[in-house]
């Protein structure tokens, strides 16, 4: 329904300063090495490719150490390279292209989210993932910005934010409505509450093992798009996939989704011809303890990429 002339656009942002791994700024490259752009391209799709971040230079504003802010780490960095990222997702969709997000760390969520809802105030969204990224500046204890995303993309906790984030006050923010999550097995205190107080639609491991895969994505997008028109953001972290599948991420939790669970999803979402936008987001090549670690993990991100786009809708 949203793009019947399959045109795409890769955005890639090799971005790692919302977290302290490095490796994870070589995602993009590895998935288009593996052949990301021809298997699209075999799918039917138009493929055009948008590089946000070219001229930011991770390696010297990571080693900035006075980019801190309370608890937050690097917020100048990671705000910069955001709002690059949500000008390349906005021109995306203004070219009528869907914009496919290639991370890179979760944070640069916070300029996919806002690139699409700027665009379309009505987006919804699907967050799949073993944690819950709704960490506020003041509830965060790694003050890995990473794992606060949604909670910029909501305007929560709007007084304790980073300065730099001010650009985000010009964007429609998200309802605690319009989002629902699948795959939460790593949840924080401080954000389970957020999530309570909120009303957050959120579908953990065990409500996958309770109801099953299907059930479970149909509530999701029952819940965060009633009417079943509105366009549909799936931001899609692979240590959502169990570690068995995914292994080389920063964060991997066992107990995850199987790789048929995982691919499902973006599969049932698919098939609602709703997909506006899609994030892969968290392959860290470097963290593979083997050759197969990586290979693994990059081929399951391509994985899920042809499967949004339709590949297993025969
Ligand atoms: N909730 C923790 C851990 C975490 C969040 N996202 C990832 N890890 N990948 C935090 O740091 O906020
Ligand atoms: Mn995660
Ligand atoms: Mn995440």
């Amino acid at each position: 329904k949203f793009h019947p002339d399959k045109k795409t656009t890769l955005v890639l942002a090799p971005f790692s300063g919302g977290q302290g791994k490095s490796g994870v700024e070589d995602g993009p490259e590895h998935m288009l090495k593996a052949g990301l752009q021809k298997e699209l391209e075999l799918l039917g799709w138009d493929v055009a490719i948008s590089e946000p971040l070219k001229d930011l230079d991770l390696d010297k504003e990571k080693k900035n150490a006075k980019d801190v802010f309370g608890k937050c780490k690097r917020p100048a960095l990671v705000s910069d390279s955001a709002q690059k990222i949500y000008k390349g997702v906005r021109e995306a969709i203004q070219n009528k292209t869907l914009p496919l997000t290639i991370g890179g760390d979760h944070s640069i969520g916070i300029g996919t989210l806002a690139g699409s809802l700027a665009e379309n105030p009505e987006t919804c969204v699907l967050w799949i993932d073993a944690h819950a990224d709704i960490n506020t500046p003041s509830t965060t204890d790694s003050g890995n910005l990473h794992g606060c995303p949604v909670s910029f993309v909501m305007g929560l906790d709007r007084a304790a934010w980073p300065p730099q984030f001010s650009w985000l006050d010009s964007v429609t923010t998200l309802h605690p409505s319009k989002i629902a999550y699948i795959g939460l097995r790593d949840v924080d205190v401080g954000e389970r509450k957020i999530l309570r107080d909120h009303g957050i639609a959120a579908f953990s491991m065990y409500h996958v093992d309770k109801y099953g895969i299907a059930k479970v994505v149909e509530m999701a997008l029952a819940k965060v798009n009633p009417s079943g028109t509105n366009p549909v953001h799936v931001s899609y972290d692979v240590d959502a996939i169990d570690p068995l599948y995914t292994p080389a991420t920063g964060t991997p939790v066992r107990g995850g989704l199987t790789l048929r669970e995982g691919l499902f999803i973006v599969e049932a979402v698919a098939e609602t011809g709703n997909l506006s936008a899609l994030d892969v987001v968290e392959t860290n090549p470097a963290l593979a303890l083997q050759d197969t670690h990586a290979l693994d993990t990059v081929s399951a991100g391509c994985a899920i990429a042809r499967c949004a786009l339709g590949e297993t809708l025969l």
